[in-house]
């Protein structure tokens, strides 16, 4: 892409209404821009990155075996009547009337529609187990929305609903989970740290979120630091073993981390005093198992291999799309801009012309940018005439991850410059050699 034809509203000055980086970050460097309280529109480049959430996501569910759907916003309130949480739902949901009077909400979570859906359709225990999964605006009513994407009204949410014949069986559909959620926020360049909560409005007794330690967090937490030592990393895992599952989920959940809802001081003081950590954390996500509260409400029963009408066990799982990019922001950043893990970054490098109109510049550009993009390789050209002291403001600003720098004086000796925007390193290299490099990094990421 070519900035002079990109749409990239960068504000020169801090918004205001900003409290915290990651709401200031993503307005100055044009990301959204507020239609009303919480609400946003995506303009190209935070679409472009919310896009790339979109794909970690569905990646890692396939890789899980889960399937991947899509259900309406507008629902009739009837199923809502039918589980109970029509009225339990309260002022956050946002309800509406249709020409004939009937009533309507913009759905704030699909629990019921998708237990309709599979009571209408499964009714032998042979189909299970099922996965089923959508990535869909979702509308609550907050009474204070308020840090950009982090807590808003509309919100883009991966959710997904397992439906097992067995506790058992969803026990291990939750230990799943949690696997599938390790990978994907490590792929997003975050650490998300499962903890024991509470499980609110979706009901059930076993539940975790998961957090990324932040200071502008909203949910208070408390620790074990033995915690923030554990990674994922790329290894394989049998997703249909009960005992792999079941393995990383003690691995990564044994270890004291609950949110304050849970926090229980006795057992939090077993914690070795100097590992013993209180702090504040962003919810990116929250797995559920909430057993037959459902399915025998609204009557999900399948044939058991007894000849047996039995309610399925079911649990959810959502992850807050939209309030990644928050997340990720408030993860990584520093005093110039936002810096993108490169798993995520909207663009793979930033080409910055220091000489835009010298025909060697110029011509030198175009050669990297076309051989970035044989390659695969996604650049953002800053072919505006600024000077360069601008140009490099707004590259560090938006956080590309590499920048490769072209100006006359190199090109005389044969080479550009190469900098990492998280280290501020540079080196001189020719312009193949760039290419390759950045083609070596990438390659490592999916
Ligand atoms: C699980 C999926 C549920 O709704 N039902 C279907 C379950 N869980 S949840 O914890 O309430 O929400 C899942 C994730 O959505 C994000 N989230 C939000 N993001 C932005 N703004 C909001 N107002 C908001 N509310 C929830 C969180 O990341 C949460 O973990």
């Amino acid at each position: 892409m070519r900035m002079s034809r990109y749409f990239l509203p960068v504000l020169k000055e801090n918004p205001s209404e900003a409290q915290i980086v990651s709401h200031r970050l993503m307005l100055r460097a044009g990301l959204i821009k507020q239609s009303a309280a919480g609400i946003y529109s995506w303009l190209p480049m935070g679409f472009k990155i919310l896009r790339k959430l979109e794909n970690i996501v569905h990646e890692e569910q396939a890789r899980a075996g889960h399937l991947a759907m899509l259900m309406p916003t507008i629902q009739s309130a009837d199923l809502w009547h039918e589980s109970g949480r029509y009225d339990a739902f309260g002022d956050e949901m946002l309800r509406l009337k249709d020409r004939g009077g009937r009533e309507m909400l913009f759905t704030p979570t699909a629990e019921e529609l998708i237990t309709d859906i599979f009571r209408s359709h499964v009714s032998s225990y042979k189909d299970l187990p099922l996965t089923l999964y959508q990535i869909q605006w979702k509308f609550r009513d907050e009474v204070r929305p308020r840090f950009g994407v982090m807590r808003g009204r509309e919100f883009l949410m991966k959710d997904g609903y397992n439906f097992d014949l067995t506790k058992e069986d969803a026990l291990h559909s939750y230990n799943r989970h949690l696997v599938t959620y390790l990978r994907t926020y490590e792929r997003m360049g975050l650490q998300a740290i499962p903890m024991r909560a509470d499980s609110g409005a979706m009901g059930g007794d076993n539940t975790h979120e998961f957090l990324v330690l932040a200071e502008t967090g909203e949910s208070e937490v408390f620790y074990d630091s033995a915690v923030t030592d554990l990674s994922f990393g790329d290894r394989e895992i049998d997703y249909g073993s009960v005992a792999d599952c079941a393995a990383v989920m003690e691995e990564f959940t044994t270890k004291y981390a609950r949110t304050d809802e849970t926090h229980d001081e006795t057992l939090f003081n077993a914690v070795p005093e100097e590992r013993r950590r209180r702090a504040r954390g962003i919810e990116v996500g929250q797995i559920f198992y909430f057993g037959t509260k459902y399915s025998e409400a609204m009557g999900a029963t399948v044939q058991g291999p007894d000849g047996k009408s039995t309610a399925v066990h079911m649990g959810s799982h959502g992850i807050g799309v939209s309030r990644l990019l928050g997340a990720i922001i408030e993860a990584s950043h520093d005093e110039k801009g936002i810096i993108w893990p490169e798993g995520v970054t909207p663009f793979h490098a930033g080409i910055v012309n220091l000489k835009q109109g010298d025909a060697e510049a110029d011509a030198a550009c175009d050669a990297l940018y076309s051989a970035l993009e044989l390659l695969g390789l996604d650049p953002l050209y800053d072919d505006r005439k600024e000077r360069a002291g601008g140009k490099f403001a707004s590259m560090d600003l938006i956080g590309l991850p590499w920048r490769i720098t072209v100006g006359p004086r190199g090109l005389k000796n044969g080479v550009v410059e190469l900098t990492c925007r998280r280290t501020g390193d540079s080196e001189e290299l020719p312009p193949e050699a760039a290419v390759q490099k950045l083609a070596q990094i990438y390659a490592g990421i999916a």
